[in-house]
């Protein structure tokens, strides 16, 4: 019987000391004490064999208890400190997740074709016009037949662009082609319907798609097109706006011309010109020919033209009663003139060498 109180009383000397361990280092050691096959109890049982054959099973039974507790012991034992060692950790460093970042990231910045997009319609828009989208998705009568575009005119060629299966998507047969816009007229078109009758000043950004990869020509690209349609609206008034336009954004000394040219949706069409923002018109560029105007001393900036009357017809407006300008320019290309960037291509690599200089 004396080793079950030998047992009982190693017990109560793990319950102790485990109880007053206050790291994992201590928590060890005792455990190495109590039950390693050096320790407290096995040493215990080796004095077992001194019993008599029927004190061995009780003596046993309490041997594997006292076992048993100790090792759950030292399992809380070690939770217990983890905890507070968590407790302390928590304490001693507390981070505020709410306070603001110390490094502020570099922030970045607008696509230079985003940036040049916003800048065309915020003059405009100080003009009074209204800024109007549309779909890229079009449809044949909204981007040609409107724009006094027949099937078999030769402008078709030239805005070859990409056709969509009407049928995948749902569009019965006969009902006009379906194709990604050449150019955003279509939208002012659709702005004119849906205003129903003029007045009507409308700038209509966005991307366009062409049919066209070259050095000059990406198959996507960006445009700016406005109108404004009233009564009595001149070419005078097509002239003095798309001037005002060009020394906000080319700077205030630019001068303008316009020269004749050709769209099928105006008549009479005119091509305009800004003098050379890079050489100031001169021509030359430190005793150089100008490499942006090539020596002219202007740039193409811009097509325009006083609505033609069949446009305005098919939209349900009185040619007899109003008239109005167009006009369009690429974004691209006011960007390269404007920032003297000589590739085209450069905007959509996404080189950040590239992109990081504006
Ligand atoms: C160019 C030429 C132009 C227009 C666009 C237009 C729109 C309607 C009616 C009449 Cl709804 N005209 N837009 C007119 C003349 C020229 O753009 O070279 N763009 C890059």
């Amino acid at each position: 019987m004396d080793l079950v109180r030998d047992l009982e009383a190693l017990a109560e000397g793990a319950r102790l000391s485990i109880a007053s361990a206050s790291d994992d280092r201590a928590l060890e050691e005792l455990r190495v004490r109590f039950l390693g096959k050096k320790g407290e109890i096995s040493a215990v049982l080796r004095g077992m064999g001194q019993l008599a054959a029927e004190e061995r099973p009780r003596v046993g039974e309490v041997a594997n208890r006292v076992r048993d507790e100790v090792e759950s012991l030292l399992v809380l034992a070690r939770q217990r400190i983890e905890d507070a060692r968590l407790e302390q950790e928590l304490r001693g460093s507390r981070i505020d997740v709410t306070l603001p970042g110390r490094r502020l990231l570099p922030r970045g910045h607008r696509h230079p074709v985003t940036r040049t997009t916003e800048e065309i319609v915020a003059i405009f828009a100080r003009l009074g016009y209204e800024v109007a989208s549309g779909p890229e998705i079009e449809l044949d009568w909204y981007n040609f037949e409107a724009l006094n575009i027949p099937a078999d005119h030769p402008a078709r060629d030239m805005q070859d662009t990409f056709y969509v299966d009407g049928a995948a998507i749902g569009r019965p047969e006969g009902e006009g082609a379906v194709l990604l816009r050449t150019h955003t007229s279509p939208i002012q078109i659709r702005a004119m319907k849906r205003a129903g009758s003029p007045p009507i000043r409308v700038v209509a950004p966005g991307r366009v798609y062409r049919s066209d990869y070259d050095q000059t020509h990406t198959p996507m690209f960006h445009q700016v097109e406005g109108i404004c349609v009233g009564p009595a609206i001149t070419f005078a008034d097509l002239k003095g706006t798309l001037a005002a336009f060009a020394r906000a954004f080319f700077g205030a000394g630019t001068r303008t011309r316009v020269r004749p040219s050709y769209f099928p949706f105006v008549e009479p069409g005119a091509e305009v010109d800004v003098s050379c923002s890079i050489c100031g018109g001169s021509g030359s560029r430190s005793g150089a020919r100008c490499g942006t105007c090539k020596g002219s001393g202007w740039l193409e900036v811009l097509g325009s033209g006083m609505v033609h009357p069949k446009v305005l017809e098919n939209v349900g407006f009185d040619p007899a009663a109003v008239t109005g300008f167009a006009f369009g320019m690429g974004v691209e290309r006011m960007a390269m003139l404007k920032y003297g960037i000589a590739d085209l291509r450069l905007f959509y690599e996404n080189d950040l060498r590239f992109l990081e200089q504006f």
